[in-house]
């Protein structure tokens, strides 16, 4: 059993992820169970701790999706942690240079292929004793490009073997750029910066993903040929509905009486 975001690349499919950033396995079957391809849950921007991450991999495969990781930071161990947990996704933080990438690769793979500790909790569930044979293809992972450094050895680390591909971070690349850090940018530095990460990885024959804040600019990013677009995390979901109820209740009553 491959990973299904693989099956849809090598069926020239791009993929659509959500992403989750509050606690909670609830929400994150009930999302998984939409028509989303991947659930990522943010380990680095998020109160998400080891402990709720395991039922949230567990809440997302139930409702039908791929579950995913956002590492908190590139370290071989909570990379290993959460694959035994579960995790068929990885997206490693902050990759700046060959060599954070092949920390990322090595921590993906079992030897000889990488460095793996063996001890697959809960995959042996799902693959039983043929687990090994299969584990490299059953994970997708993904170097994040956020920094200006990172630019500057992207071919070295889209060369790197193990990794599927890069994964863009826009809101640090902005920041790293001198911009505002904002997610969907339109600032031609960032749009450029952007562009030429997708198209480097295109040549290099790697895939290529990017976070989104909207639905409409998940949709232009798929559109140019992203293989793996997330939109949108849970907390800014809540709060634009949040707004638009508060909106409608409060729209009949002006001068700022509230009912
Ligand atoms: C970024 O935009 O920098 C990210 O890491 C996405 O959360
Ligand atoms: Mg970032």
């Amino acid at each position: 059993m491959s990973n299904a975001i693989r099956e849809l690349w090598r069926a020239g499919k791009p993929a659509l992820g959500g992403w989750l950033q509050l606690p909670g396995a609830l929400h994150a079957e009930a999302l998984a169970r939409l028509d989303y391809d991947a659930i990522v849950v943010d380990m680095q921007h998020s109160p998400v701790d080891f402990a709720q991450v395991a039922p949230m991999l567990v809440a997302i495969e139930l409702g039908g999706a791929v579950p995913f990781v956002r590492l908190q930071e590139n370290r071989p161990s909570d990379a290993m942690k959460l694959l035994d947990a579960g995790a068929y996704g990885v997206i490693a933080p902050m990759v700046n240079t060959r060599e954070d990438a092949e920390r990322l690769a090595s921590a993906v793979h079992y030897s000889p292929k990488g460095e793996r500790s063996f001890g697959p909790r809960r995959p042996s569930l799902r693959y039983g004793g043929d687990y090994l044979g299969q584990a490299s293809d059953s994970i997708a992972s993904f170097a994040m490009i956020e920094t200006r450094e990172a630019i500057g050895n992207l071919d070295e680390i889209l060369d790197v073997d193990g990794i599927d591909g890069v994964f863009i971070g826009p809101t640090d690349l902005a920041l790293d750029l001198g911009h505002i850090p904002s997610v969907d940018s339109r600032e031609p530095e960032v749009v450029k910066a952007i562009e030429h990460i997708r198209v480097s990885a295109k040549a290099r024959g790697r895939r290529v993903g990017i976070f989104c804040g909207s639905g409409e600019f998940a949709s232009e990013k798929l559109a140019e040929g992203f293989d793996f677009v997330t939109a949108a995390p849970d907390l800014s979901m809540l709060l634009n509905a949040a707004r638009s109820v508060i909106m409608a209740a409060r729209a009949p009553f002006q001068q700022g009486e509230k009912p």
